[in-house]
C-alpha cells in the first residue's frame, strides 16, 4: 500500500529528541528520511541514558524508527559536497541545531535556495525572534520559559515541570504540521519555503488554557481554581494543581490502595449534566437539590468539600472498580495508570500505539508507535538504523554516485574511519 508521505525525501539533520520526533513521523507517514550523524558518534543520545553497554540506547532507538542513517562530517570538502548534493535532491531539510549552527556550515537559506528552491527548510529553535534568540535549549527550560512551569504544581509548591516532553515532542509535532502544510502550499507555487517553529511558542501553545485565564483574572477570582473561595489570587494565573482547567470541575481522588500504591488514584470530573447521577453513585442525594450543591455556579465555593465527599466513595473501590462503575452513569474519570501498566496493555498494543520492536543489538524493546492513525496509510514501526548502516545505499541510489566516486568519498574520511563495505 502506497503511504501518504510516499515520495517526499527527507534530510534529516536532527538531533537528541524535539527534531528526532518530527522526522519520525515523516517517516511513518511514508517519506524516506535520511539522518545525517557525525561520524563515529552519531546523534548524542545513542550513547545517553544508555541500559545495555555498547548498544544504542532506548531514547535514541525509539524517537529514530523508519529512518535511514549516514555518516557524515559536513565540516571537511567531501562531506560538504555529499551535503549539498543532498540538498539538491530532498523535498524536505529539518534541522534543530543551535541558533547559526547551519550558517556557519555554509548552509544559509540564500544557499540552500540556490541548491534547490523547492525545497522546505524546516527548524526547532528554543526562541524566536526576540530577546532570547540566540539560546540553547532543552525540554525543561521550554517548559519554563513557556508559560507551563509556572502553571504547574500545587499553590504551596515550587513551579513544576511535567513528564509529558512537551517543549521536544511537542514542538516535533507543531514542525511535523508546518511541513506538511508547506509541502501542500508547493504543489500550487512550486516553491520551498522556511518553517520555523520555536520550543516556547510550542509551549504556549499547549498552555492556551492558561493564557485566557490569566485575562480572566483581570475580570475576578477565577472560582474553578483551588484557591476561590479561601485562598488568595495575585496578579499572575496560580499553579492550579489537580484542577480541571476547563469548565467542568475536576480533581485526583484516592482509590482503594492508596496507601501502599503510589498510583491508586482516579481522576474524576463533576460533570454538570451527570450531576444527579454522581449524588446517586456515591449515596449523596441529597445533593441534588441542597442549594448549596445543586447547580454548577452554587458548587464552586463547595469543590473541596464535595470532591472529599466522592473520595470517601473512591476509597471503597479500586480505580478500575471505581472506573467501571461509573461508566455505567456516563461520569467521565480516568484511572491514573503507571508506565508499568500502559507497557502491559493489550488494547494499546492492538492499536499499534505500544509495539515491540526487534532490534539487531539490544534484542526487542518497547516503543511508542504511531499515535495519528490514518486508514490509508498505516505505519509499520521499523528498528531505528545502526550509525551508518546506510552509508553505501545513499551514495549509490539517493545521489547516483559511481563506484569510483563512492570509494574516493569513503577514502576521503567524510563519512568517518569506516571501510567501504564491512566484508572487504
Ligand atoms: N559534522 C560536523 N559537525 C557537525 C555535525 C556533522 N555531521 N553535526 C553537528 N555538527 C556540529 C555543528 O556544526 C556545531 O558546530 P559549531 O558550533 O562549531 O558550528 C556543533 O556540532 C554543535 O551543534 P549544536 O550547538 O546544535 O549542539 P549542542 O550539543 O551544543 O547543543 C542543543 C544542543 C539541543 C542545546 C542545541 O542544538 C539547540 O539549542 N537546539 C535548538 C533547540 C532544540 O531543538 N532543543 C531541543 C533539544 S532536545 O531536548
Amino acid at each position: 500500500m502506497t503511504k501518504a508521505l510516499h515520495g517526499v525525501r527527507v534530510l534529516d539533520f536532527t538531533h537528541v529528541q524535539s527534531g528526532p520526533t518530527c522526522t519520525q513521523l515523516l517517516a511513518w507517514f511514508g517519506a524516506d528520511v535520511i539522518k545525517i550523524e557525525r561520524p563515529g558518534v552519531g546523534d548524542i543520545t545513542r550513547s545517553q541514558l544508555r541500559d545495555i553497554p555498547g548498544e544504542d540506547s532506548l531514547y535514541f532507538t525509539m524517537l529514530n524508527h523508519n529512518k535511514r542513517s549516514l555518516t557524515l562530517d559536513t565540516k571537511t570538502k567531501q562531506g560538504k559536497e555529499i551535503l549539498e548534493g543532498l540538498v539538491r535532491v530532498c523535498d524536505v531539510m529539518v534541522e534543530n541545531f543551535a541558533p547559526g549552527v547551519l550558517d556557519r556550515m555554509g548552509l544559509t537559506w540564500e544557499r540552500i535556495q540556490e541548491l534547490n528552491p523547492r525545497i522546505i527548510l524546516a527548524s526547532i529553535k528554543g526562541f524566536g525572534p526576540g530577546p532570547y534568540e540566540d539560546c540553547k535549549v532543552y525540554e525543561n527550560i521550554a517548559q519554563c520559559a513557556g508559560g507551563a512551569a509556572s502553571t504547574t504544581g500545587f499553590d504551596d509548591g515550587p513551579p513544576l515541570v511535567t513528564g509529558a516532553q512537551i517543549g521536544d515532542s511537542g514542538s516535533g509535532l507543531h514542525l511535523a504540521l508546518g511541513i506538511v502544510t508547506a509541502l501542500y502550499q508547493r504543489t500550487h507555487t512550486g516553491r520551498g519555503q522556511m518553517v520555523r517553529a520555536s520550543m516556547q511558542d510550542g509551549v504556549l501553545n499547549l498552555c492556551r488554557v492558561k493564557l485566557r485565564d490569566q485575562q480572566r483574572l483581570a475580570r475576578g477570582p477565577l472560582k474553578e481554581y483551588p484557591q476561590y473561595p479561601h485562598g488568595e489570587f495575585g496578579s499572575s494565573v496560580p499553579r492550579a494543581g489537580n484542577a480541571s482547567g476547563g469548565g467542568q470541575p475536576g480533581w485526583i481522588l484516592k482509590c482503594k490502595g492508596w496507601e501502599t500504591d503510589p498510583n491508586a488514584y482516579l481522576y474524576f470530573v463533576a460533570q454538570a449534566p451527570v450531576w444527579e447521577s454522581i449524588c446517586k453513585v456515591i449515596e449523596k442525594p441529597e445533593w441534588i437539590t441542597d442549594s448549596n450543591y445543586a447547580t454548577p455556579e452554587a458548587r464552586l465555593p463547595h469543590l473541596k468539600d464535595i470532591f472529599a465527599g466522592i473520595e470517601e466513595w473512591t476509597m471503597q473501590h479500586t480505580k478500575i472498580e471505581a472506573m467501571e462503575i461509573l461508566n455505567k452513569y456516563d461520569i467521565p474519570c480516568g484511572p491514573i495508570l503507571s508506565m508499568e501498566e500502559i507497557a502491559a496493555d493489550q488494547s494499546l498494543r492492538d492499536t499499534g500505539t505500544i509495539v515491540e520492536v526487534d532490534h539487531p543489538g539490544r534484542g526487542q524493546y518497547l516503543s511508542v508507535g504511531n499515535p495519528i492513525k490514518l486508514s490509508d496509510s498505516p505505519t509499520e514501526v521499523v528498528r531505528s538504523p545502526l550509525l551508518g548502516e546506510h552509508n553505501e545505499e545513499i551514495l549509490k541510489d539517493v545521489l547516483g554516485f559511481d563506484e569510483a566516486t563512492i570509494v574516493n568519498m569513503f577514502a576521503s574520511g567524510a563519512l568517518g574511519a569506516v571501510p567501504l563495505r564491512a566484508a572487504e
